[in-house]
């Protein structure tokens, strides 16, 4: 049975080998000595998962899907380990909807790429033209991922690509390559030698992974303007791309909502992973009826959940993963309070408080171009806006150029689902926001990205669509 110390030691630096101090965001004490790696190691990465895709394809589905259950099983039996790393060095608590639940989902994502049913599709079969429609595995696939999901973002690529008989090298964020070390080093336990790699480096090495010629496809989870670049470095080799580039997720709520019924649910929409979740709530409208209700029902339901470090069992709100990130919360709040918006909840960060702590924050009447409501703050700060019309809330929630999901919020679904069908989002939640979910595909509008992933969408994005017509 592995320790958490053996796991690390494991997927640590080797002597000699060029290593960054990855810091607690919680504390500033050191987590792990992370390997980087070099152009040279992408070379040899890239080499080795060429070198093993040809017989990996040749297995079929049923003795790869065997492979990924049992992939699945080893997560399971490290999951506390695994929990307690990304806990340290993400910054999530153990409890709530964060590491244990990451974990949790890591497995869950193995088990239904595993086993998602993909069968040949008899296109015409008209007695003159047989034509059937199947998926070749496309080879070595790149994944490029951020840093607040970062094991369950990870398995989001490598499940589906491992399934459809590819090989994959994984390029994690700078900002969390332990979690996606120690990650790939369970599954690897279950996988041949050289399948699945990481190359734990930082930009310049995505990048090379994204233009480089052996690399069939490239996965990416992180910013739009990450993701443009992504589309660029791409095109010399017309890679295929899956891009889920975050966004600025709306949520309506309609006039004949409960807020204390709701309060839960919102709060949970918007402040997943502390906010720092691509398809959180980050823009919440309510219409004037019940305005003052919802923000006095919310501010209760916020002000009474407990942000700290992650390992202490009682608290489910942690730091921001990074100072950048922090920054970026911070400014954005600041240019709500200078606007004269006002603040229900939070706001003002202990200065003395160690690591990236920002408290949860509620911001009212505040207006829909304020800079905390027009940019992502992508952390612990949600503005709340008032309307008076469906049309104006539609009009606002849609006057973004990104859009990944969004929520609507009334008792009547009948009435939900219209304006859900109003909003221009990969994704509408009605009562809840952000429920991802394996059967169901995910993906984004305008420039929240493209392609689909989960679901039997989510196979077929990582294979090659083939007719045989004869
Ligand atoms: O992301 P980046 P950052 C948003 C959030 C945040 C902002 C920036 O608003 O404030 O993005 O975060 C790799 N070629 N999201 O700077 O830069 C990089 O090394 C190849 C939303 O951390 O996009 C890392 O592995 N790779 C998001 C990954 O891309 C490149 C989650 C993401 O880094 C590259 C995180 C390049 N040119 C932040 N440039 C979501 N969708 O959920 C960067 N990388």
């Amino acid at each position: 049975m592995e320790t958490y110390d053996s796991m690390l030691a494991r997927i640590s630096a080797a002597p000699g080998q060029g290593s960054r101090t990855i810091l607690d965001p919680a504390t500033g004490e050191p987590v792990g000595e992370a390997p980087v790696h070099t152009v040279d190691d992408l070379e040899h990465a890239i080499a080795a998962a060429a070198a093993a895709q040809p017989a990996w394809a040749a297995l079929g589905h049923d003795a790869r899907s065997a492979a990924l259950l049992k992939a699945a099983d080893a997560v399971e039996r490290s999951a506390e380990e695994l929990a307690q790393l990304l806990s340290r060095e993400q910054g999530k608590p153990l409890n709530g909807p964060n590491a244990r639940f990451e974990v949790g989902a890591c497995a869950a994502w193995l088990r239904a790429a595993a086993t998602t049913p993909l069968a040949p599709e008899m296109v015409v079969d008209d007695g003159e033209t047989r034509a059937v429609l199947d998926y070749r595995p496309i080879g070595v696939v790149g994944a490029i991922g951020p840093w607040n999901w970062p094991m369950m973002i990870t398995i989001w690529q490598i499940a589906p690509a491992l399934r459809m008989g590819n090989a994959v090298v994984v390029k994690p964020s700078q900002n969390t390559p332990l979690s996606v070390l120690a990650l790939a080093a369970v599954i690897n336990d279950e996988l041949p030698e050289g399948l699945l790699s990481v190359v734990s480096s930082g930009r310049d090495v995505g990048a090379r992974l994204a233009e480089h010629p052996a690399i069939g496809k490239v996965m990416f989870t992180g910013s739009t303007a990450a993701g443009k670049s992504i589309i660029k470095s791409s095109a010399g080799t017309i890679k295929r791309l899956t891009l889920e580039l975050g966004g600025n997720d709306a949520g309506i709520v309609l006039p004949d909502a409960d807020p204390k019924a709701i309060a839960e649910g919102l709060f949970w929409g918007a402040f997943i992973n502390t906010g720092q979740t691509c398809a959180a709530l980050k823009r919440l409208y309510v219409h004037d009826d019940i305005y003052d209700g919802v923000c006095e029902e919310l501010t209760k339901v916020a002000a009474a959940m407990p942000m700290g470090v992650g390992l202490d069992e009682a608290n489910v709100l942690g730091p921001l993963q990074n100072r950048q990130q922090y920054d970026i919360v911070a400014r954005l709040v600041e240019a709500a309070r200078d606007s004269g918006a006002r603040i229900l909840l939070g706001g003002n960060p202990d200065p003395g408080q160690p690591g990236n702590f920002y408290p949860t924050t509620l911001v009212a009447d505040i207006d829909n171009s304020n800079p905390l409501v027009a940019e992502e703050q992508f952390g612990p700060a949600l503005p709340i806006i008032r309307y008076s019309t469906v049309d104006e809330a539609i009009r606002m929630a849609n006057g973004v150029d990104v859009g990944l999901g969004a929520s609507i919020w009334s008792p009547n679904l009948t009435a939900a689902r219209e304006v859900a069908a109003r909003l221009e989002a990969g994704t509408v939640w009605i009562n809840t926001h952000g429920a991802v979910d394996p059967r169901i595909p995910f993906g984004g509008a305008k420039q929240s990205g493209y392609g689909l992933e989960f679901g039997v969408e989510g196979l077929k994005a990582l294979g090659i669509p083939q007719v045989i017509n004869g």
